[in-house]
């Protein structure tokens, strides 16, 4: 047992500041210098700084000598917070013994908070609480620590208090960790087992992996076997992380790091598999990550087709950096592609920029949906009610297009799910109106606090796909917080919306929408459609079908949007740049037939969920 090691992973609700207590915990180690500091040092990736948010899991390890005296290995791993990003917490957790929990002094507990809490119950781990933002004039550090103590079993005098802003309370948050959190269990000299929670991709080195071992002791130059596929490599070079990766000669138990094996074939490496000596193997592998299935699909396709080879190879390499996704390769009218799967919307969003800008490609994306369960009649054509012996296969389809004919479906069901808003009293009202606009069923409502509401629905997932965090957030002016988990599948009354350009089927625009609102937002979609689609040289119909039925229908007029029609006289340079804008807007159209159709004619739809 190394009792001098401490595997701890930050853990919270978006912003609530677990990056910047990162900073100050880094800093007090002086694992950075003063040169390198910057805030949220640990955001390392374009994306996350832009943005602000933390989106990929990262891990470090810092020297500390704690007050007695003794010297600890601290390897910590901040998570971050967006609901869609759930897996990299739940990874995070299974490579640790404990958790800083922490929460924002003016927030409180909100959903996530409430989420990551239960994870890191059901992984056993020792969890600190943090009331964090102590600074700001609104915090409120005795209501926060009565819904802290709601949710988790813990002592009022156990939850420390800090401003990672200011660096206040840094150094009993590391006190903490040293005392409360145990040292990893473990043998060095046992059978090795190592647990893999990442992976990227280095384009000399292939698969980077990262580990962390339970048992044994792993040097280069030995023999792993990775447990799932009974394949076996030999380490070249094995390391630890400090802000970057420093090689070591060895990693034992307890420890976490990452190794090198000279491994290719990015399909060798599972996130979630477990390593062991093949000399010596094991008996079980750990089971400690449940495979997570993605529930979001779209379409992801190359503007310019030459580059499908190339959005392939990127697509295996950010693979390897992130298991959620999914994809496979799919022919539409926008020609090759691939259809891919994501956790949410935010994920989809950042899946899609970071290919476009990591890997230099220009993508369209098609409308997102969620997975149907179609049960189809025996034996085809057949119309009306049908019996149970009369049922024929069940079928799970993930992109409207492949929805069998009308006369074959005997059933079309959605996955639903139970989605958890924490949000103050005043809000309430205004909450529960989108709900039910979005087909929600009402299930309970609880009080944290006087001022705090916990309301629970279910919900069709394509509901909360469309826009429905967004609206969640303005019309509580940010204070609503949302977490969900899938419940299964019930049956809906569905249709499958088609969308004709130019006489043209285009799949790639076909939506499933509820059937009692499909004439409204058919109407909707195509008079949008004939805004977003710039015109052509001759008049371009557009038409919403339903089982052969036309629903909605607009004409987009004839001739070529001229951009330098209103510069009229001499300045050539305002030409030349509006022109060239024009060129750059183009790059995001995608021909189909004779027509070209803008990007965000594809997500259309998502703008017409909720109806006034
Ligand atoms: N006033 C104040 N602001 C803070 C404090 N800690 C963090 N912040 C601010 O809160 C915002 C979010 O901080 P982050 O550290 O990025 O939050 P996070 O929890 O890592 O966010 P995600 O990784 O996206 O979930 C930033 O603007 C910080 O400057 C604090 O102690 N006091
Ligand atoms: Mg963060």
């Amino acid at each position: 047992m190394r009792e001098d090691i401490r595997n701890f992973s930050i853990i919270a609700h978006i912003d609530h500041g677990k990056s910047t207590l990162a900073d100050r915990i880094l800093e007090f180690t002086k694992a950075v210098s003063a040169r390198e500091m910057r805030d949220q040092v640990l955001d390392d990736m374009d994306l996350e700084r832009e943005k602000g948010i933390t989106i990929k899991a990262k891990a470090v390890r810092l020297d500390y000598v704690a007050s007695d005296g003794r010297k600890y290995i601290l390897n910590l791993i901040d998570t971050p917070g967006h609901v869609d990003f759930t897996y990299e917490v739940a990874r995070s957790l299974a490579a640790c013994e404990g958790t800083l929990l922490v929460v924002d002094a003016a927030q409180g507990v909100e959903a996530q908070t409430l989420a990551n809490a239960y994870l890191a119950r059901e992984n056993n781990l020792k969890i600190i609480p943090v009331i964090n933002k102590i600074d700001l004039p609104n915090a409120n550090r005795e209501n926060v620590k009565g819904q802290i103590m709601e949710i988790i079993n813990v002592d009022d005098r156990d939850i420390l208090e800090a401003s990672a802003k200011l660096g206040k309370g840094t150094e009993e948050v590391l006190e903490a960790i040293v005392r409360q959190i145990p040292p990893p269990a473990g043998s060095p000299h046992a059978p090795l087992s190592a647990l893999i929670f990442d992976s990227v991709f280095d384009p000399y080195r292939g698969a980077v992996i990262y580990i962390r071992v339970f048992d044994g002791t792993v040097r280069p130059g030995m023999k792993i076997e990775m447990m799932s596929s009974g394949k076996v490599f030999e380490v070249n070079e094995l390391g630890v992380f400090h802000l970057k990766m420093v090689s070591a000669s060895s990693l034992e138990a307890g420890e976490v790091g990452y190794l090198v094996a000279g491994i290719k074939d990015i399909h060798s490496v599972k996130i979630g598999d477990t390593i062991t000596d093949p000399a010596r193997p094991i008996a079980k592998p750990y089971n400690k990550l449940r495979e997570v299935k993605p529930f979001v699909f779209c379409g992801l396709y190359p503007v310019d087709s030459g580059d499908y080879e190339h959005l392939k190879k990127a697509l295996e390499r950010l693979r390897l950096n992130d298991a959620s996704f999914e994809y496979q390769a799919e022919d539409s009218v926008l020609g090759y592609g691939f259809r891919c799967g994501f956790l949410g919307l935010l994920h989809m969003d950042i899946i899609r920029e970071r290919l476009e800008r990591e890997y230099d490609l220009d993508l369209v994306i098609t409308a997102p949906n969620v997975v149907y369960r179609i049960k189809k009649i025996k034996g085809g054509a057949k119309k009306g009610k049908v019996s149970q012996k009369e049922e024929g296969e069940t079928i799970y389809i993930n992109n409207p297009a492949d929805l069998p004919p009308e006369n074959e479906i005997a059933e079309i069901a959605e996955p639903f799910v139970r989605a958890t808003i924490i949000l103050p009293g005043e809000f309430l009202g205004a909450v529960m109106k989108i709900m039910e606009k979005r087909r929600a069923k009402f299930i309970s409502m609880k009080y944290i606090n006087p001022q705090r509401i916990v309301l629970t629905y279910e919900l069709p997932l394509a509901e909360m796909i469309a826009g429905f965090y967004d609206r969640l957030k303005s019309v509580s002016r940010g204070f609503a917080s949302l977490d969900y988990q899938h419940i299964g599948y019930k049956k809906a009354a569905l249709a499958k919306l088609t969308i004709l350009i130019n006489h043209q089927p285009i799949e790639a625009l076909s939506v499933m929408l509820p059937r009692e609102k499909a004439d409204y937002r058919a109407q909707r979609i195509v008079s949008e459609l004939k805004q977003v689609i710039p015109r052509q040289q001759f008049p371009v119909p557009i038409q919403a079908q339903i089982e052969n039925r036309i629903i909605a229908r607009e004409t987009i007029k004839a001739f070529r949007k001229d951009v330098t029609a209103k510069l009229y006289g001499g300045d050539v340079t305002r030409k030349r740049k509006l022109l060239e804008k024009q060129k750059k807007g183009k790059k995001k159209l995608k021909r189909i037939g004779k027509v070209d159709v803008p990007q965000e004619a594809f997500l259309t739809f998502l703008k017409f969920t909720e109806e006034e």
